[in-house]
């Protein structure tokens, strides 16, 4: 499907440095060393509801993962899909007696405006599940002829992945099967399901049921795919057996993750299938994680709408560590107006102290695991040293709002 509409990035002086990134199957900080291209696949939206500022935090932080990597002068190939057929979006459709790909169309347009206003440089490719159909039912068939995957003799047609396919099940979200077992059910997981193998095998693919939509299968017989293994094909048939980012929220770390992972190596035997597993922290309201089941919801567009600054809004986004759970406040927006105003003016001004110096150091933060509040306030230092008005470098302004521009997708 069509993605959005990108800006100008402006090309800065100077070497870029090499991106180091936490790995949540290694459980450590390591280097990003794409060779040549770099490949990144970021789980996206299950358009069922407007996008919120916890979808804008994820999308923000793998914006960033791309600009460093660009910025080091590697060719970045990007891919993002769009969950427009799944169990919620299918719900919402019935609660709001709502035709299902109207509500997708519409709640997938509003999030396109969203990521053009955050200025998020669009994916190359913008996927969706049912498009991608065919190709989804063709792998699970060969999971299932492959013997990784199993149909249930209840008649219904539903295929499972045996986890057990891989023998390295676990290894991305390094959770024991006791905490595997109690998150699965509250992240669309069926332990109950009579018949199968394991408690923890993942759907691959449900079979035609009365009244929900679904696709001829081929020799798979008719139905709709499972999440897993959506984003699992999309990233394999687009970006090849491994890639270097697997990206989205810490709601994915397990299943979803690790079983998209376990479908793509059992299909490639190429391991790992990501080389790094980047998860973003959630976004809350109040002390609880932003999400539209709990429904306590801060949406981009409400905030558009009351014309809110997106970039006061990216701003505010940014000021916390990408990988620290927090929570949204309306506190963070007015500081973040205010920064950004001090930045404006110190932009504006005639000269400053050395950009080079500011450059270096802001690349240097991000280049360390994305530490946005080290980059936020090498920033405030540069401007606070142009607002005193003693430095001298005419250059400076300018190198100064390119950097912000090119690197933290700030437009001052
Ligand atoms: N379509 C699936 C991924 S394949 C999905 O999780 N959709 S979603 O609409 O629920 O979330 C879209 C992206 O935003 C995912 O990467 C998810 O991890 C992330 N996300 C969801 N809620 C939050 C939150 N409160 N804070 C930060 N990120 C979030
Ligand atoms: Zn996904």
């Amino acid at each position: 499907m069509e993605s959005w509409t990108g800006h100008e990035v402006p090309r800065l002086p100077g070497e870029g440095v090499p991106l180091r990134l936490y790995d949540s199957a290694r459980q450590g900080v390591h280097p990003s060393r794409p060779d040549g291209a770099a490949t990144l696949y970021v789980c996206g939206i299950t358009p069922y509801d407007a996008t919120h500022l916890g979808h804008a935090a994820t999308m923000i932080t793998f914006d960033l993962v791309q600009r460093m990597w660009r910025d080091a002068g590697l060719t970045v190939r990007y891919v993002q899909n769009v969950t427009d057929i799944d169990d919620p979006l299918l719900e919402r459709a019935e609660r709001d007696g709502e035709d299902w790909k109207v509500l997708a169309m519409r709640e997938t347009a509003l999030f396109r405006e969203d990521m053009e206003s955050l200025r998020i440089i669009p994916p190359a490719h913008y996927v969706g599940a049912v498009e991608s159909i065919p190709d989804i039912a063709d792998r699970v068939l060969v999971l299932l002829k492959d013997g990784a995957a199993y149909r249930l003799d209840d008649g219904t047609g539903d295929v499972y992945f045996d986890i057990s396919a891989t023998g390295t099940f676990g290894y991305e979200s390094n959770l024991s099967r006791a905490q595997m077992r109690e998150i699965f059910p509250e992240r669309g997981g069926d332990p109950d399901r009579a018949g199968k193998r394991d408690p923890l095998d993942p759907l691959l693919w449900r079979g035609a049921r009365e009244g929900e939509p679904s696709w001829p299968g081929g020799d798979l017989g008719p139905g709709r795919p499972g999440w897993h293994i959506e984003c699992a094909v999309i990233a394999l048939n687009l970006l090849g057996d491994r890639i270097s980012v697997q990206g989205g929220g810490n709601d994915l770390i397990f299943p979803h993750h690790e079983c998209s992972a376990a479908h793509a190596e059992r299909l490639t035997g190429a391991a790992p299938f990501a080389d790094h597993y980047v998860h973003a922290g959630m976004i809350g309201l109040d002390g609880e994680k932003m999400s539209k089941s709990k429904g306590n919801l801060v949406f981009v567009s409400r905030l558009r709408a009351d014309r809110v600054d997106p970039m006061a809004v990216r701003l505010a986004l940014l000021a916390g560590h990408y990988r620290t759970d927090r929570s949204w406040t309306d506190e963070l927006l007015v500081e973040a107006h205010e920064r950004l105003d001090r930045w404006r003016r110190a932009a504006a001004a005639p000269s400053g102290p050395s950009g080079e110096a500011f450059l270096t150091e802001l690349r240097a933060r991000l280049a360390d695991d994305l530490d946005t509040p080290g980059a936020l306030a090498a920033a405030d230092a540069w401007a606070s040293g142009t607002l005193a008005g003693t430095a001298d470098d005419p250059s400076a302004p300018t190198l100064f709002a390119d950097a912000l521009d090119a690197l933290l997708g700030i437009r001052v």
